[in-house]
């Protein structure tokens, strides 16, 4: 250890600890912008953690950024003279010069780190802002999901680390150089056109309103206050968990019920459950699983995550036959809400438009699919993030924690079973499929519901399952995250992976981890396990825990569909992929 002195008292600190870190120990605060440590972000790209030090042999006290100088025995360092405070201030109104100005209108108003640290250093004016500068830096609307806006870009490059880091896509590039320098795609490339693969991962680490999804809740507003329009809402299995966060409950708390009230409020006609598509996608998947097993075609890979997709379609081609043709619940319930439901109400359904909220800015892409359309007609009109929802919530002033629950009450597509119920979690979806595989194998049910072998939280997991019956052993992966992804595409593209059905998440942690919610600052995707831990509450308090038990679903089959896999559910619920 070495011994320091910092604002007057004496410290001790760990060899090579850094003097942010020793002073946080010491519960002396520094303010810091780029810093973002679950990501291994690069330290010391934006400067304003500035403090001022005095080493032994040195005459005059120099300013340093403390995140990446390490204590050094018998240092002096000051963190709030009026030196630190204005060198610290100065760096933020740099940041600020070439910045969009425009924070009154930004999505990320009032929850932008930037602005925190304005605040902070006491920032009231700009007397560098250039705004002919920051336009030439552009907008790029090309991506049916994301905005990006590098007129509000600080460069801290934290969405370069995790694309590149994290998510091995490495779509983002540092461009230019100096005051020109910004976040581009490869090539010069449009996000559209880019390997970008929209898993929203950037988004969710972005400190500005420079990267965030599309907005649309202004075309929900315009579906709820036309009254030809009927409104069909769905909720996914990873929104009931994750989205009281946004109005300050704790993480992980199950909103389901305020959320379908919320929802009436804002004047929705009908209220749907992805939960009730995600038994669904079990059936037809497990069908298809079972068709595939018999002509010895293996692996199998799920289908539901759009950016797992799109990183198949981008990345990975030669593997699209491996992909489940079943469609995402997401599009499975807009196609059954098309047909189906219109059947059962006797609604006209050039009346209906389908509204999603999703945790998750791939689905707004997934969407707009041409093959996921027929005869011009979306399966889907409109996906909201989770950050969006509750921006429309906010709009029509309401307030989720004084919301009183409701219900659901349509009695074709809103019951759910636990197994519909855990698709928001990794591993989530095998566990499902597994559960109702047992019984079509055996003719009875899994006597052990819950499988513990599939629960881990690494990013790639296996595990050999004896399902027995007609099917025997099941050898299953299931990876979240596209790194693992990736390393495991390698191995089946190899010949060297032996599995029969593979599950992937591109967000780490799965859906509710995905880019669509709510923003962390300063933490990378904290909140996971709490999430992950209610959804696992929510199917032991289900009533009926198989997908195949759901009677609504039972219902869907005996007066609409026939049978799993059958050709009308085959013409309605299964897809295909391009590259
Ligand atoms: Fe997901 Fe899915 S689980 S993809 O993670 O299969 O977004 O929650 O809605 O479609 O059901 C997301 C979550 C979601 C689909 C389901
Ligand atoms: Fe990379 Fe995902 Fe962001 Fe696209 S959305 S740039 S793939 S992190």
């Amino acid at each position: 250890t070495v011994t320091a002195t910092l604002d007057g008292r004496t410290v001790t600190a760990e060899a090579q600890e850094t003097i942010l870190a020793c002073a946080r120990r010491h519960g002396v605060p520094i303010p810091t912008l780029c810093e973002l440590n679950d990501i291994d972000h690069a330290p010391a790209t934006c400067r304003v953690c500035m403090v001022e030090i005095e080493s032994p042999g040195r005459d005059s006290a120099q300013l340093v950024a403390s995140c990446n100088t390490p204590v050094q025995e018998g240092m002096t360092i000051r963190t709030r003279t009026r030196r630190v405070r204005e060198a610290q201030r100065l760096q933020v109104e740099l940041l600020l010069a070439d910045h969009n100005q425009d924070c009154a209108t930004c999505v990320r108003h009032g929850n932008c780190e930037l602005q925190d640290i304005a605040q902070y250093v006491g920032l009231h004016t700009n007397r560098f802002f250039d705004r002919t500068r920051t336009l030439g830096r552009g907008i790029d609307t090309s991506s049916p999901a994301m905005i990006r806006d590098m007129t509000k870009c600080i460069r801290c490059q934290r969405c370069v680390t995790i694309c590149r880091n994290g998510q091995t896509v490495d779509a983002l590039v540092v461009t230019g150089t100096g005051i020109d320098s910004a976040v581009g795609l490869h090539h010069g490339l449009s996000q559209k056109d880019s390997t970008c693969v929209t898993c929203g991962q950037c988004v969710m680490v972005c400190p500005t309103g420079a990267l965030g999804e599309r907005d649309e809740t202004d075309t929900v507003l315009d579906f709820l206050f036309d009254s030809e329009i009927v409104t069909v809402f769905q909720f996914a299995p990873a929104v009931r968990v994750g989205f009281g966060e946004e109005f300050g409950l704790p993480p992980g708390t199950n909103v389901e019920g305020r959320i379908i009230g919320a929802l009436r409020r804002l004047g929705a006609d009908i209220v749907l459950d992805t939960n009730f598509a995600a038994d669904v996608v079990v059936m037809e998947e497990s069908a298809e699983l079972l068709g595939r097993l018999a002509g010895k075609r293996r692996p199998t890979f799920t289908s539901c995550c759009p950016a797992w997709i799109n990183f198949a379609e981008r990345h990975y081609p030669d593997l699209l036959p491996m992909l489940s043709s079943t469609k995402s619940p997401q599009q499975c319930l807009g196609k059954i809400a098309k047909t189906y439901l219109p059947e059962r109400m006797g609604i006209d359904p050039a009346r209906i438009r389908v509204i999603s909220i999703m945790p998750c800015t791939a689905k707004k892409d997934e969407r707009v699919r041409p093959q996921l359309a027929e005869n011009g007609v979306s399966e889907i009109d409109v996906v909201l993030t989770t950050r969006e929802f509750a921006r429309l919530l906010k709009r029509q002033g309401i307030d989720l924690r004084s919301q009183e629950p409701s219900v659901f009450d349509n009695p074709y597509m809103s019951a759910y079973s636990g197994a519909g119920a855990i698709f928001g979690t990794t591993g989530g979806v095998m566990e499902a499929a597994v559960r109702t595989m047992y019984q079509i194998a055996n003719g009875r049910e899994l006597p052990q519901i819950e499988l513990s072998q599939l629960r881990g939280f690494d990013g790639a997991r296996t595990a050999t399952i004896e399902v027995g019956g007609t099917i025997g052993t099941v050898k299953v992966a299931m990876c979240h995250g596209l790194r693992p992804t990736r390393d495991l595409c390698e191995a089946v593209r190899a010949g060297t992976a032996d599995f029969d059905f593979i599950e992937i998440m591109a967000c780490p942690g799965g859906c509710v981890d995905g880019g669509g919610n709510l923003r962390s600052k300063k933490a990378y995707l904290p909140y996971a396990l709490k999430r992950r831990e209610s959804l696992f509450a929510i199917d032991r308090s289900t009533a009926v825990r198989q997908s195949h038990n759901n009677p609504q679903v039972q219902a869907l089959y005996r007066d609409f569909l026939e049978r799993p896999y059958s050709e009308k559910a085959h013409h309605l619920l299964h897809t295909y992929y391009t590259d």
